[in-house]
């Protein structure tokens, strides 16, 4: 059975245990940034990410490799292009707000007038406001994968208090109509 290694609260992995939430697999909760757990990792993926998949001793590491690997192994078709961008979009604000969150977990005040934290900022409202125009324009009307991405994304900004979204109006009506889905509320980083 595949084993999907990760944390109930990384959006990274929250995407996938929704969108495998019809598959069978196991997922197991680690505590990675410090104790047996980091070390296991550490000795399973040198990139020292989660969400990493163990099927049967292959061994993936990275959300969207992962994504790639399930889709070729259940015969799922491809994304577009324009939904490959979409996850390229989407994974930058991830990847922003990630550090931004390190950070202020190593007591750096991120409001700071400086260069790097700037950028970050600039690619999230940017980003977000690009996704804001993508939902109006009906692209993430259907559950699919990059929906999936987007609403673990949008529930984590907000979870994790990590940028204002009061402008967005479109990201937060499509974040209310997918919040009662079972397999959202089963995944719920509050709840978990
Ligand atoms: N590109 C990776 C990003 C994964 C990622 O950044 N995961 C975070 C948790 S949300 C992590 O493991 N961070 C550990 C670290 O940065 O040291 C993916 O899509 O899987």
């Amino acid at each position: 059975m595949m084993k999907l290694y990760g944390s109930t609260t990384s959006p990274f992995v929250r995407r996938l245990r929704i969108w495998l939430s019809a598959v069978e697999h196991e997922f197991i909760n680690m505590q990675i940034f410090d104790g047996p757990d980091r070390e296991q990792l550490a000795a399973q993926n040198p990139a020292m990410k989660i969400p990493m998949l163990d099927d049967d001793g292959n061994v993936i590491f990275d959300s969207r490799v992962i994504y790639r690997y399930v889709s070729d192994k259940l015969k799922y078709p491809s994304p577009s292009w324009d939904q490959e961008n979409q996850l390229t979009v989407i994974d930058a604000v991830n990847d922003s707000l990630v550090q931004i969150l390190l950070l202020q977990r190593s007591n750096i005040n991120t409001d700071d007038d400086k260069m790097y934290f700037r950028l970050q900022r600039e690619r999230a409202d940017i980003s977000l406001l690009y996704l804001n125009e993508q939902v109006q324009q009906g692209q993430f009307d259907d559950w699919h994968y990059p929906s999936i991405c987007l609403y673990c994304l949008i529930d984590w900004i907000e979870f994790r208090t990590l940028h204002d979204l009061s402008k967005m109006d479109h990201l937060k009506a499509f974040h209310r109509a997918n919040h009662d889905r079972i397999e959202v509320t089963a995944t719920d980083p509050r709840t978990s």
